[in-house]
């Protein structure tokens, strides 16, 4: 049977779509062949995850895909609030985007200096540190106020899975043993919601480093 298609490659982003995908056993195919053409001629901007159709409009966009594979899975896990007019719904929306639009830009812009994907440029690494900075902060305290997550107490949502899943390159690259000490509630948090069902198995190698890469001088 033919199989509306989620284009996903290791990209941070994918993560959890894929993961979502395989834990709910949902219909629809995991490619990473960036050349086929439903994906060349369907989505010019060559951005990753985004879900080719048979049956509707095509998909870009994670937090869009996310609640789009939630719905396949009948919101099984209550991972997105059932309640649209509920604040918690809203808050889903704003950490989805906020990790998708400020988060992992911010990452990604060091990480991929560092693997040399962008050119070397001082200047914007350290700004982007600066703000990787800000926001670990905002986010330490913030699950401090809300009990350990960042929608609901004692409840992983969508928001959670996402989040953790992208700071995932955080913990790969930059948060080491001192910001790990400096941050403990991110850090529990992280560990906790990497181990639930749905993303333990890409975790299970997953280690912490000791000490946060640097960029050499050039
Ligand atoms: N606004 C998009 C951004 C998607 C995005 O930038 N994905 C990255 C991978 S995590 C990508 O495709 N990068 C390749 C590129 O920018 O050319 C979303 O929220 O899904």
């Amino acid at each position: 049977m033919l199989k509306d298609i989620l284009f996903s490659t290791a990209a941070i982003r994918c993560l959890l779509p894929k993961a979502l995908v395989r834990h709910y056993s949902l219909p629809i195919a995991l490619l990473a062949d960036l050349s086929l053409p439903e994906y060349t001629l369907t989505f010019p901007l060559r951005k990753v995850p985004v879900l080719f159709s048979l049956h509707q409009q095509h998909l870009s966009e994670v937090a869009a895909i996310l609640f789009y594979l939630n719905s396949l899975a009948s919101n099984r896990d209550n991972l997105v609030p059932a309640d649209t007019t509920a604040n918690s719904y809203f808050q889903v929306i704003r950490w989805l985007s906020f990790f998708t639009s400020e988060y992992v830009p911010a990452l990604a812009l060091c990480f991929k200096q560092l693997d040399g994907r962008l050119p070397y440029n001082r200047p914007q690494y350290d700004d982007s540190l600066s703000k990787i900075a800000v926001m670990s902060l905002m986010l330490e305290h913030h699950l401090l106020l809300h009990n350990g997550f960042l929608v609901e107490p004692n409840h992983i949502t969508m928001a959670d899975l996402f989040g953790a899943s992208c700071a995932l390159r955080g913990f790969n690259f930059f948060f080491d043993a001192a910001w790990r000490k400096d941050h403990p509630i991110t850090t529990s948090w992280f560990l906790n919601v990497t181990s639930s069902p749905i993303l333990k198995d890409d975790f299970a190698a997953f280690q912490f480093i000791n000490k946060a890469h640097e960029l050499a001088p050039q």
